[in-house]
């Protein structure tokens, strides 16, 4: 499968992140896509295609316009501060409180940020925008026939919601590419998500809706981040009700549970008999990642390929998380190659 990557993602390389209790080095870096890279090509996985540039409409139609000019404009408001330090936010609205009452770089991180897992750096925006165009890229390839594509993106996505970042996430890479298969015609499109952590943006944006169906398996938001999404009675609701399927696991899940819940993920995608599968491809299910409590092997990996393979989909790959940067590449390999039988 054809392989869309760009090195634009190094223009995305904050210092830190607000973690438990402590600013600590942060655990989505560069490293993260170049080892994945190395990892594919040397595999023989495809070819390497660039991206290329996409105009906005999809990306409008998926996040509110506020909230692009917050993305595109934050690093420079915050410089104009004169604080050493990159930004992101100390301080939240909650309740009643007026969320859009002031134009202050302090308030608007607030705002629109919903941890302290999104800084910015002076070209930030460059990356988001790049790997944004890195999923259409693959998008637009299996649109134009190819069976599946491979689109490595950094920074990932699906934290991302219609009007805020968080999660190491800025732009909803996934949503953006199944909003834009359905400008391009496509009458439904479902989205799994096989990270570690639950895709609430992703729920969010395309909750209300019945054009695009949405299931995760996840970490259960009773102990694990985003703790106030992902939950097994978020089913959808208006047009969208029955169309969003949440499978929150245990601690410690091993293979064979996770492989039962991704039966029913599939299961449920067959009924919704979609012309295109968007896998939001999160490898932090590993048994070593050092944020994530799953127990996944590389053996695994190969036989998720497979399985998600055997719905006979056009089917685009788009990078999500990943933290155990030594296995990252050939865990990454082993689901793409497992899905092109050649393992
Ligand atoms: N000490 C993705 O996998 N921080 N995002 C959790 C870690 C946020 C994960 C606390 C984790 C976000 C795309
Ligand atoms: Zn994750």
């Amino acid at each position: 499968m054809k392989i869309v990557a760009s090195e634009d993602h190094r223009l995305h390389a904050p210092a830190v992140e607000l973690g438990l209790g402590q600013l600590q080095p942060i655990f989505e870096k560069p490293e993260r896509a170049e080892i994945v890279l190395n990892s594919v090509l040397k595999h023989g996985l495809g070819q390497l295609i660039e991206p290329r540039q996409f105009d906005d409409e999809a990306m409008l139609a998926v996040h509110d316009q506020e909230y692009l000019e917050f993305l595109r404009t934050a690093y420079t408001e915050f410089t104009k501060l004169g604080v050493d330090g990159q930004p992101f936010p100390s301080v939240w609205p909650r309740g009643k409180m007026r969320d859009n009452s002031s134009d202050s770089i302090v308030a608007k991180l607030g705002r629109y940020c919903f941890d302290g897992c999104v800084p910015f750096t002076e070209s930030t925006y460059k990356a988001i925008i790049a790997s944004r165009d890195i999923a259409l890229t693959a998008a637009s390839m299996v649109q134009a026939g190819e069976r599946s594509a491979f689109a490595l993106c950094r920074p990932p996505g699906h934290h991302a919601g219609p009007g805020y970042a968080g999660g190491y996430c800025f732009l909803n890479n996934v949503a953006i590419a199944a909003q834009w298969l359905r400008n391009a015609g496509a009458n439904r499109v479902a989205i799994l998500d096989i990270d570690y952590h639950h895709g609430n943006g992703t729920q969010e944006i395309f909750y209300e809706r019945a054009d695009v169906a949405v299931t995760s398996i996840h970490g259960d938001p009773k102990f694990e981040y985003p703790f106030y999404a992902g939950h097994a009675d978020e089913v959808g609701s208006g047009e969208g009700a029955a169309y969003n399927l949440n499978l929150p696991l245990p601690a410690g899940t091993e293979y064979n549970v996770w492989n039962n819940a991704l039966a029913s993920s599939l299961t449920f995608i067959k009924d919704y008999a979609p012309d295109y599968l968007v896998v939001s491809m999160g490898m932090d299910t590993f048994i070593d990642d050092p944020i994530s409590s799953f127990r996944l092997t590389i053996d695994n990996y190969r036989s998720i390929g497979a399985t998600i393979a055997q719905q006979a989909l056009p089917t685009i790959f788009v990078f999500e998380g990943g933290y155990a940067v030594a296995e990252l590449g050939e865990n990454a390999a082993a689901l793409l190659l497992g899905f092109e039988s050649r393992v």
